[in-house]
C-alpha cells in the first residue's frame, strides 16, 4: 500500500515546507518542490500583488507540483482565497484561522485543501467542511501556535477523523519523523529545519540565531493577548513581553510582530526583530542543501525503524 499524502499531492516524500510568512518565496517553494516535498508559497507576509509574482516566479523554476499557503488573518485572505482558484493552484494550506467558508469553491476547483489545526475539535470540524487532510500543529512549532503538544495532539486527531493527518511542530530529523508516522500521521510539514538550508532567503543573521540556538532559547509572546507566537529569544521577546503584561492591546502587538518578522528576515535584525522558530532550533546546526536535508531525514527514519526492534526488547 502506498503513501496516502504522496499520492494525493503527485510528491516523492511525504514532507511538506511549513507556511512561513516572509520566507515561503516562490523560489524557495519551487526549490523544497524540486528537492521532492512539496513547497508552499506563504501569502501571510504578502499582497495580492506579490502572490500572483511568487505563484509566477514559482511555476517558472520548478514542473513539481507546489501550493499557497493562506495565512487567515491576512487583510487580504478572501482575495487570496480566489486567486488560487484562478490560479490553477493544486493544494492550499491554511493557517491561524478556521477556513470553512472557503472550502466549498475550492474543492469545486479541484483544489486539494489542508488545513492547519491546533486541537480535535478544529479538525473534526475542517473534515466536515471537506478538507482533503489535516495537518495537525504542535506548540513545539515556530510562530503563530496552539496549547498542546504533537505528542498529545496528533494521535487524538487521528483518532477523531477519518482523512489521512500530517504532523507538524518538533520534527527536524529521522527520529521524529519516525515517530510521526508512529502517533499516525502519514506525512510531515516541517519549517525550522528548513530555515538552516542553503536555499532558504532569510537573512544571514537569522540563520546563524537558527544555529547558535540552544534547546531552551525560544519562547512564546503574545499568550496573554491570545495571539501566542514562538521566536528565539532576544530584546524584542522582552520588550513584547513587557509592552504586553503593561496591556498593550491586540491589534498594536499583532503589528509589531509582523513589522518585527520583516526585520529579522530582510534586514537580519536580530536584536529587535522577531526570529520565528520553532523549538528544534536547538538542534539544526549545520547549513546544508534542502535535498540533503529531506533526504538525510528519510534515511535517518528507515535506519532507525530498523533499529527498533533492539531497542525496544522482549519483556
Ligand atoms: O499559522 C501558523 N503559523 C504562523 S502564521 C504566522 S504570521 C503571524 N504573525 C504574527 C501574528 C499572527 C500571525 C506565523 N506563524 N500555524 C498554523 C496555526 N494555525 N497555528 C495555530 C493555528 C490556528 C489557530 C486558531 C488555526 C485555527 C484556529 O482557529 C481559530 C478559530 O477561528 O476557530
Amino acid at each position: 500500500m502506498g503513501n496516502k499524502i504522496t499520492e494525493m499531492l503527485g510528491i516523492k516524500y511525504p514532507l511538506i515546507q511549513g507556511g512561513m510568512a516572509n520566507i515561503g518565496t516562490g523560489a524557495f517553494a519551487a526549490a523544497v518542490s524540486n528537492a521532492g516535498a512539496l513547497g508552499l508559497i506563504a501569502a501571510g507576509g504578502m499582497d495580492i500583488n506579490m502572490l500572483k509574482e511568487n505563484i509566477e516566479q514559482c511555476r517558472s523554476l520548478t514542473d513539481k507540483p507546489f501550493g499557497v499557503n493562506i495565512m487567515l488573518m491576512n487583510p487580504e485572505a478572501e482575495q487570496m482565497a480566489q486567486m488560487v482558484i484562478d490560479q490553477h493552484i493544486p493544494v492550499v494550506t491554511t493557517g491561524a484561522g478556521n477556513p470553512a467558508k472557503y472550502i466549498p469553491a475550492w474543492k469545486e476547483a479541484g483544489i486539494r485543501v489542508l488545513p492547519v489545526v491546533p486541537s480535535v475539535a478544529l479538525g473534526v470540524r475542517m473534515e466536515r467542511a471537506g478538507a482533503d487532510a489535516l495537518i495537525v500543529e504542535g506548540t513545539e512549532s515556530g510562530g503563530h501556535i496552539g496549547e498542546l503538544t504533537t505528542m498529545a495532539l496528533v494521535p487524538q486527531v487521528v483518532d477523531a477523523v477519518n482523512i489521512p493527518v500530517i504532523a507538524a511542530g518538533g520534527i527536524a530529523d529521522g527520529r521524529q519523523l519516525l515517530a510521526a508516522f508512529a502517533l499516525g500521521a502519514c506525512g510531515v510539514q516541517v519549517g525550522t529545519c528548513l530555515l538552516v538550508s542553503e536555499e532558504c532567503p532569510i537573512h544571514q543573521n537569522y540563520k546563524q540565531a537558527i544555529l547558535d540556538a540552544r534547546d531552551t532559547d525560544t519562547t512564546v509572546t503574545g499568550r496573554i493577548s491570545g495571539v501566542p507566537v514562538r521566536i528565539i529569544k532576544n530584546k524584542m521577546a522582552r520588550e513584547y513581553i513587557k509592552r504586553e503584561k503593561e496591556g498593550a492591546d491586540k491589534m498594536e502587538l499583532e503589528r509589531f510582530t509582523l513589522g518585527s518578522l520583516r526585520r529579522a528576515v530582510f534586514e537580519g535584525d536580530v536584536d529587535s526583530g522577531s526570529l520565528m522558530a520553532g523549538q528544534v532550533a536547538g538542534m539544526c546546526s549545520r547549513i546544508r542543501p534542502l535535498a540533503e536535508i529531506i533526504e538525510d531525514m528519510f534515511a535517518g527514519c528507515e535506519a532507525v525503524y530498523k533499529e527498533l526492534p533492539d531497542r525496544i526488547g522482549r519483556y
